[in-house]
């Protein structure tokens, strides 16, 4: 089995993102699994296209993508992506797309395909604060989220693909005010 797993680049002022720090940590095989690991830019338009592209060249099995919601305090697998962005501040290429839809003419939203409530279960059994998250935004990961599902279902139906937010690193938060925005 082949798992490939994508971790967004640091934005928005930070130096590290958590989404890509925690996948370093990861074993190259789990359990027989051969991990594939890819840091991708926080980017509307080439961040997707990098994990569909590694899509297309390792035919992975399952596909994880990993960004950060600073402001959460669990691990949350998120159970939907929307054909939306309204992005609140601009990408790593200064890009800035408000209020359209990513991909025109195409389904409002897809679900997940990874099992959120079987992965929320186990990290919870193994001490992880974790949540299933009906909502991944409407910024970068959400995009993320909804151009993979889109190029899964139409193009690749061998692999099945989801995405999970994690909180910011505590390194991230020793400066932060006691609510932090997000
Ligand atoms: N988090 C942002 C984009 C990149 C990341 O790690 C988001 O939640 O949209």
């Amino acid at each position: 089995m082949k798992i490939l797993v994508t971790g967004f680049d640091p934005f928005g002022g930070e130096t590290i993102n958590p989404a890509f720090e925690a996948i370093k940590l990861i074993p190259d095989t789990i359990k027989g699994a051969e991990i594939i690991k890819l840091e991708v830019p926080t980017v509307f338009k080439r961040g997707p296209q990098a994990t569909i592209d590694a899509v297309e060249e390792y035919q992975p099995d399952y596909v994880l993508c990993i960004g950060q919601a600073g402001g959460r305090s669990q691990l949350t697998p998120e159970y939907v992506g929307i054909n939306y962005v309204q992005a609140r501040i601009p990408d790593n290429d200064g890009d800035q797309p408000l209020n359209q839809p990513l991909v025109k003419g195409a389904p409002n939203a897809y679900f997940t395909q990874l099992p959120v409530y079987a992965m929320v279960e186990k990290m919870k059994e193994n001490g992880i604060p974790a949540s299933v998250s009906y909502t991944a935004g409407t910024y970068v990961c959400n995009a993320m989220l909804y151009c993979v599902l889109h190029a899964l279902n139409t193009k690749y139906p061998n692999t099945k693909g989801g995405f999970m937010h994690v909180p910011y690193a505590t390194s991230q938060t020793v400066n932060q005010p006691l609510e932090p925005q997000e």
